[in-house]
């Protein structure tokens, strides 16, 4: 009948989530290189966080240093992390119309400051159009096109 309840959704992103751990576990990483440092997030108000999950484990796996900073992060606290951490690229993730615009307020921030960095952004309200709106360097729709353009992008 493609009906699905709540508490249904709920149990599902909890066993998702329960399983990328063991996932996570068995993909082999690339320990030796070193391709940059991408500092993560899913934006201040939203606690979707299965997709940016994937997308953080592929890049780490694929020799980027990831700093995943979680879920519903003060906009604040993400370009200190990036600035703390010398990041090479700010990866933002947001999956309503509520919380996208954190991602504008985000590039604006970084404009008006000295730092400089590459802004990747993604998530299911996400599109290039939006990308391009913003400012944002890149948009990836999933985690193996996350990985390919900040190959590009960092290009270390
Ligand atoms: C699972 C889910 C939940 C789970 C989240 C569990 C969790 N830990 O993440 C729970 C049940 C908690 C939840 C809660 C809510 N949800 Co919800 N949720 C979903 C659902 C069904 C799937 C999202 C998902 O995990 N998809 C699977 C992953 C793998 O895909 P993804 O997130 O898109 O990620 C991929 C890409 O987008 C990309 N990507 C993701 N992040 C990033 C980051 C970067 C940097 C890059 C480059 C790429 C990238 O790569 C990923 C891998 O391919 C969506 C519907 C949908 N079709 O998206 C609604 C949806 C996002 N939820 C919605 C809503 C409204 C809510 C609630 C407000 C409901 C409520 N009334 O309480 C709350 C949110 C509360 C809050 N403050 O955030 C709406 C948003 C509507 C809108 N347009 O704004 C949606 C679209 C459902 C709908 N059609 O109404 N939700």
């Amino acid at each position: 009948a493609k009906k699905i309840f709540l508490p249904q959704v709920m149990l599902s992103a909890e066993a998702m989530r329960e399983a990328f751990i063991k996932i996570k576990e068995r993909i082999p990483a690339d320990s030796v290189s070193n391709k940059g440092t991408i500092v993560i997030a899913t934006v201040k108000g939203d606690i979707h966080d299965l997709g940016k999950n994937i997308v953080s484990a592929l890049l780490e796996n694929n020799g980027f240093k990831v700093i995943d900073l979680g879920k519903d992060i003060d906009k604040e606290d993400i370009i200190k992390a990036a600035i703390d951490n010398k990041a090479d690229m700010i990866g933002l993730c947001s999956l309503m119309t509520t919380t996208i615009t954190q991602i504008d307020e985000i590039i604006a921030e970084l404009n008006k400051s000295d730092y400089s960095t590459k802004v990747m952004i993604g998530g299911a309200v996400v599109t290039q159009e939006y990308a391009d709106n913003v400012g944002a360097d890149a948009y990836a729709p999933d985690g193996v096109e996350a990985v390919e353009i900040a190959k590009k992008l960092i290009n270390k």
